[in-house]
């Protein structure tokens, strides 16, 4: 017996002492009750963590940690967002300690987030990429302390909206930042609250597509000094350029602002017009001759390489309006040798691929059924095809 119990405090000994032995932990988990106990072990592992997400839904898993460490959660290689649904996902990250001298990172990238709720996040920089959010129901992403705060490419979403102006419990973003807010390329059908509560430096609301078409939109951005009397002499730029928006019900873009200082430019937004693909359908992809295209300016957009799809964000030398990028140079994923033409192999070799359920090596992962079919009718139209500049896969066109 007293073996055994020293074996079994050998054992814990040596799982103490693991973490002080590397110096970053990484998890692979695809079930819930996998992702809760990786959550645990990185709240307390004392090292900065990644937890990759196989596809599948993960419910109620909480993140409660007072770590300096960084925290990434992204899907796997080869998956995407609508693939990994994390729901009911709660985060307290309360990092301790002098925010200025934080270097810590959370990271949420590439997965869904169904109903979250986030308080009192705080790390050195806070980085929500590639994600679908959505708001569906009471909850909320409050409070995300950080000295860098980049909220890009994401679509957030909100399909049972009712306008709750002014209410902070549900349905908000609350991101109180020291140094920068970037809050670039996201596609948002969102009718509650996104706050920015400043203290110095550079916020920048650019490139997105923001729409609702059935309310108001009103007010729907609130923008304010966190605490105008002890930075009072500290420049704050606000820059809220290159946004479409479309609300029909709403006649002045800047009433979607309700900001509380005067250092703050509305420059190159659009509301409303005939600009986009589909708005009544929500395709906001820009039409071939929509004034959208070429009509941002390249300054202070953000700092991705690529628009929320995924395609570079400056194509023909100057940025457009919104979160997609108008391009007519999107290759077909059939076509592995990029010559415009879907050969027979390559499309033996896609079909295939989509039978047996594989990873394609060029997006979109897992191969669906439309991008398959669409390959097959150009093969059938003599393989030689065109991209003329709708969304995926109708932009892809015969070309005789
Ligand atoms: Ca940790
Ligand atoms: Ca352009
Ligand atoms: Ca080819």
């Amino acid at each position: 017996m007293k073996n055994f119990q020293t074996s079994i405090i050998i054992k814990l000994l040596l799982i103490l002492a693991l973490p002080v032995l590397v110096e970053a932990a990484e998890f692979h988990v695809s079930k819930s009750w996998e992702l809760i106990i990786a959550l645990k072990a990185a709240a307390n592992n004392g090292v900065d963590d990644t937890i990759y997400l196989s596809a599948g839904k993960y419910t109620d898993v909480s993140f409660i940690s007072e770590e300096h460490n960084s925290l990434i959660i992204r899907a796997e290689n080869g998956v995407n967002a609508n693939q990994v649904i994390v729901e009911k996902f709660y985060v307290n990250f309360k990092t301790l300690g002098n925010h200025l001298y934080w270097s810590n990172e959370l990271r949420l990238n590439n997965i869904t987030l169904l109903t979250p709720l986030f308080y009192s996040v705080t790390a050195g920089k806070i980085n929500i990429n590639n994600c679908i959010i959505n708001f569906f129901g009471a909850s909320y992403i409050k409070s995300l302390r950080s000295n860098t705060t980049i909220i890009s490419n994401n679509y957030i979403e909100d399909i049972n909206m009712v306008i709750k102006k002014r209410i902070r419990v549900v349905k908000t973003i609350d991101i109180i930042s020291f140094d920068k807010i970037n809050f670039c390329q996201n596609r948002i059908s969102y009718a509650g609250l996104i706050e920015f509560f400043i203290f110095s430096s550079v916020v920048t609301v650019g490139n997105n597509i923001i729409f609702n078409s059935s309310h108001t939109c009103g007010e729907m951005f609130y923008i304010s000094p966190n605490n105008p009397d002890l930075y009072l002499g500290i420049e704050i730029h606000c820059n809220i350029n290159n946004n479409t928006v479309w609300c029909p019900a709403l006649n002045k873009i800047d009433n979607l602002f309700n900001c509380s200082f005067d250092s703050i430019t509305l420059s190159n937004n659009i509301l409303n017009g005939d600009h986009f693909i589909d708005p009544e359908n929500n395709d906001f992809h820009l039409k071939p001759d929509s004034p959208c295209i070429d009509a941002g300016t390249n300054e202070n957009i953000p700092y991705t390489e690529t628009d929320i799809e995924g395609n570079p964000r400056i194509a023909n030398g100057t940025v457009d309006l919104g979160a997609y990028e108008f391009t007519t140079n999107r290759t077909h994923p059939a076509d592995t040798n990029q010559n415009w033409i879907i050969e027979s192999e390559e499309f033996s070799a896609y079909n295939t691929a989509w039978k047996n359920a594989t990873n394609w090596p060029s997006p979109t992962n897992q191969i669906p059924a439309e991008y398959l079919t669409r390959s097959g009718f150009l093969l059938k139209k003599g393989g030689r095809y065109k991209d003329v500049g709708l969304s995926k896969p109708l932009c892809w066109m015969p070309d005789n």
